[in-house]
């Protein structure tokens, strides 16, 4: 139902005056191959709501290989917004957060990316304006820091032992994931037991299919995988049927990602009891308060949880670390690496990773600004190509 008649508003207007969207392209450090396409640079969609009191908020969307992993891209969620969304937005105040994102949510169905970028912008300005940390706007947060994972997707096992051995040395990830699913199993599971193997305990092994496996494929693979260390297996096939079948056949924890696409796909894995894990992502929930709803429903649930990332920039890792904050159980910690995938830092100040974790920020909002020239250098003013389908690249 359409939001009714709200309260007069406490103080002087926050009226949204201007929305701006921008597409970043920023090159990664090296190819990080997944199942579903092999990425050399991220596109991340800014989107800045100007507001009549002087408050700016900052959001972000990003994908994962454009259109290779889901339905939304980075110049779909512009597109979305600037013709869709903004006209929602622009003249109504700024401060009633969920009544604006139920009126968005009435004209613009799906395009969940998009939403979670707009509403951490709406979010963002609300907590500078009222002065609060997006984690304490958002409930409270219960942790200041989280620990957080590396993937390990060069495609080469000696590299991957390599880089994760470098990061064990400076102490800034021991939980290593592996993007597995684009070799016949045998070979993957040589690959993840190697590098279990010179990890030693030192580190915690993990691994993310992103859906490549057939139900039988996974059959094989998951003992396997078990028996090489392996801890955790992340989405091995693409149904949610597939996955609750899997459950509880073999020695080693399951988790779902691309299934978990908001509260009702949560509610509707618990209820089936899918899966042991769930990896929250923001954006596949549909916003930051989705997300939340997503982590109680597996909290009741007795389901344990991770911190997933889409791999977001400074602006929706922040975001994303702000709501996991918020948890109060993170059973298996987060992934929220993106903005270290990255060759070039888009913020004013760098995000602080130590010691095998991330700092929360304690400024208003999200408590980032971002670096205006570095924006400016890497605002997108011509087409470019930033994926190579897998089995096309050199
Ligand atoms: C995914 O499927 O979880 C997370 C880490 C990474 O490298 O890719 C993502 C996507
Ligand atoms: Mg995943």
């Amino acid at each position: 139902m359409e939001p009714r008649t709200l309260s007069p508003v406490p103080t002087s207007a926050a009226t949204i005056e201007r929305v701006e969207t921008l597409l970043i392209d920023l090159p990664t450090i090296r190819p990080h191959r997944l199942s579903v396409a092999t990425m050399s640079g991220q596109t991340l969609m800014l989107v800045r709501l100007h507001c009549s009191d002087g408050v700016v908020g900052l959001g972000e969307g990003t994908t994962i290989a454009g259109l290779a992993y889901g339905a939304e891209s980075p110049e779909g969620m512009k597109l979305a917004i600037d013709t869709y969304v903004a006209p929602v937005l622009l003249g109504s105040d700024a401060r009633r957060v969920q009544a604006l994102m139920a009126r968005v949510g009435k004209l613009v169905k799906g395009n969940h990316f998009a939403k979670c970028a707009v509403e951490t912008a709406l979010l963002d300005a609300q907590g500078k304006r009222v002065g609060l940390p997006l984690s304490e706007l958002l409930g409270g947060r219960v942790r200041d820091r989280l620990g957080v994972a590396w993937t390990l997707a060069s495609g080469d096992t000696a590299r991957d032992i390599a880089e994760a051995e470098a990061m064990l040395a400076a102490r800034r990830h021991n939980v290593f994931k592996l993007k597995i699913g684009r070799k016949p199993v045998a070979e993957d599971v040589a690959h993840v037991a190697a590098i279990k193997r010179a990890l030693g305990d030192a580190a915690s092994v993990r691994v993310d299919v992103n859906m490549a496996w057939s139900e039988t494929e996974a059959v094989r693979a998951l003992p396997a995988l078990a028996d090489a260390g392996c801890e955790l297996v992340e989405q091995p096939v693409a149904s949610a049927a597939a996955l609750t079948r899997l459950m509880r056949r073999f020695p080693i924890a399951l988790m779902a990602d691309e299934v978990l696409t908001g509260p009702d796909s949560a509610f509707e894995l618990a209820r089936v009891g899918g899966a042991d894990v769930f990896a929250v992502k923001t954006e596949q929930s549909g916003g930051l308060l989705a997300a939340q709803k997503v982590g109680a429903i597996a909290d009741a649930a007795g389901i344990e949880l991770y911190g997933g990332t889409m791999l977001e920039g400074g602006v929706g890792t922040i975001a994303a670390a702000h709501v996991f904050a918020t948890f109060p159980r993170l059973q298996w910690g987060t992934e929220l690496f993106g903005p270290l995938l990255l060759t070039e830092e888009i913020l004013a100040t760098p995000l602080v990773y130590r010691d095998f974790h991330l700092e929360v920020p304690s400024a208003p909002g999200l408590g980032i600004a971002l670096d205006e020239e570095r924006i400016a250098a890497f605002r997108r003013d011509r087409s470019r190509t930033t994926v190579a389908p897998t089995g096309t690249e050199g």
